[in-house]
């Protein structure tokens, strides 16, 4: 028992270093601290060794832990790079000079999307968007939650959804953290959908806008991308 436990230990710390980058906070289904968490929460859709493939939606997780959240809410998302330090991982880590950097595999940025999804994972709404520096683990990403969402309370239903069109590789992210969304009676549902891209099928060529940044930070939201993101811009 052990030895298997020390063996599952090696696994993932193999994993981790080939990682990427992955939803921090809100938890995600399979994420940093779940009983799920295999250290392929960082991987792309389509990924697979010999343990496990990574699905869309969600990369195939069971539901984890739920986050409570309400109609108008501003969550501050936070994601989780290969080499952050526990104490990186406990308290959002300050932007600091390149070579004091942990290193993230951010592929050069590219489009993050945040959307709600009401019937577990089939459909997805739309609430919120970075085009070009997204993701990096040293900065929030505020998106707010729309005043107007009705209230999804359905037992693992109701996910608050990170997806990621990588800049420089053509790698596409899905991670989706469970949630109880208090929100308004007669609520409305967003009109917009989300951008899904299956790259490997029909050979697609990267389009997404990016930074550039490879491994290290990039400059984080900018102060209109976050005013378009708290007004319904996106
Ligand atoms: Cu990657």
């Amino acid at each position: 028992m052990k030895f298997i436990a020390t063996l599952l230990v090696l696994v993932s710390l193999i994993a981790s270093a080939t990682a990427h980058m992955a939803l921090l906070y809100p938890t995600p289904r399979g994420g940093y601290g779940t009983k799920q968490y295999n250290g392929r929460i960082h991987t792309w859709i389509g990924y697979k060794d010999k343990t496990w493939t990574q699905r869309f939606p969600c990369g195939g997780y069971a539901p984890g832990p739920v986050t409570n959240m309400k109609a108008g809410q501003v969550i501050n998302v936070r994601f989780l790079a290969s080499s952050m330090k526990a104490k990186d991982i406990k308290t959002q880590p300050k932007p600091t000079s390149s070579s004091k950097q942990f290193s993230q595999a951010r592929h050069g940025g590219g489009t993050c999307e945040f959307s709600l999804s009401y019937d577990g994972g089939k459909t997805f709404r739309l609430i919120g968007r970075y085009a070009k520096t997204c993701p990096d683990a040293y900065y929030h990403w505020p998106v707010r939650i729309p005043k107007n969402v009705p209230s999804c309370t359905t037992k693992n239903k109701c996910l608050f959804v990170w997806s990621w069109t990588a800049n420089i590789l053509a790698q596409y992210y899905h991670n989706c953290a469970d949630i109880r969304l208090t929100g308004v009676k007669g609520g409305k549902l967003p009109k917009k959908g989300i951008q899904v891209v299956d790259f490997k099928p029909y050979k697609m060529k990267v389009t997404a806008n990016g930074d550039g940044n490879k491994h290290k930070s990039g400059g984080g939201p900018t102060k209109k991308e976050i005013n378009d993101n708290m007004n319904g811009r996106y």
